[in-house]
């Protein structure tokens, strides 16, 4: 796959950082996004003997930095063969009736108007082409509904009718589309949806054998590695563990 370039989101921490290393060691040239600058760096200077890297920062959320960053990069990096739009959180687990109303905002416009505005500002390089792959990271909580889950679970269902929508829009012009829906991976996430309460956030994943990031890698560099013709289009992937969002064997 050398000679390839691939963008990622949210390349600063757990799922996006561990593909950006495993794309690094299969020759894919990366364009990394986050919004901590000095993880962008470390990430540079860990991969950039292996393939080229430039880093982006800009938050998803802001459509006019979005655009621009984007279009900042330099013309050895202007065509993207593959788009990972992973830049997400859950913000809270709160029931419905109590629940935040910032981080609702923060869910909904990072989790699906941020894939929509970075997936606008590719797209169009990828159909002058007739040629390009995307995958958006979805989630369990995409496919079910679970207790407190309400608008991350909302945020991720239309992650899955976004993916849905691309594929079918995009059909036409060679692009494939694919969606990766993983259960419970031990990232920052919960430290994320607890923001910040690490006590809390270990707990989610104790007492089982919990998927790691690199797992997810792993995949992810599966499904781009197959032949054009073949687009896996929809994946879930959980712990042996995990039978559902709540139903998990743990110690
Ligand atoms: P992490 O918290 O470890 O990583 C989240 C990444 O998203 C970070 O790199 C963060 O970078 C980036 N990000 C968050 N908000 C923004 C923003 N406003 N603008 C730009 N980048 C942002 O979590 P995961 O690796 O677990 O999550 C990655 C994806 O996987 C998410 O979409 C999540 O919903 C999904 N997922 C996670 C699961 C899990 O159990 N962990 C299971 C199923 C799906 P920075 O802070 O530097 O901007
Ligand atoms: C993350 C998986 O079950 O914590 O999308 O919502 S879960």
């Amino acid at each position: 796959m050398r000679g390839m370039i691939a963008l990622i989101t949210g390349a600063t921490s757990g799922i996006g950082k561990a593909t950006a290393e495993r794309f690094a060691k299969e020759g894919i040239d990366l364009i990394l996004c986050g919004r901590r600058q000095e993880r962008l760096d470390e990430l540079q200077n860990a991969f950039q003997d292996q393939v080229k890297v430039h880093t982006l920062n800009f938050d998803v959320r802001n459509k006019e930095k979005v655009a621009q960053a984007i279009a900042s990069v330099p013309s050895d990096f202007k065509k993207i063969d593959i788009l990972i739009n992973n830049a997400g959180n859950a913000h809270g687990l709160d029931p419905i009736h109590t629940g935040n109303t910032d981080d609702w905002d923060a869910m909904l416009d990072i989790n699906v108007k941020g894939l929509l505005y970075v997936s606008k500002t590719i797209i169009p390089q990828m159909t002058d082409r007739k040629q390009g792959h995307i995958i958006n990271i979805g989630s369990t909580a995409g496919k079910e509904v679970y207790p407190n889950g309400n608008v991350y679970c909302a945020s991720k269902h239309a992650v899955d009718a976004i993916s849905q929508g691309m594929r079918i829009d995009l059909n036409t012009h060679n692009i494939k589309v694919g969606a990766i829906n993983p259960g419970m991976v031990a990232t920052e996430f919960s430290e994320v949806r607890f923001k910040g309460d690490i006590e809390r956030a270990d707990k989610v994943y104790q007492g089982f054998d919990v998927l790691q990031a690199a797992d997810i890698a792993d995949i992810i560099y599966f499904v781009v590695s197959r032949p054009y013709h073949v687009n896996i289009a929809d994946l879930v992937v959980m712990s042996t563990a995990q039978a559902s969002s709540t139903i998990i064997n743990k110690d």
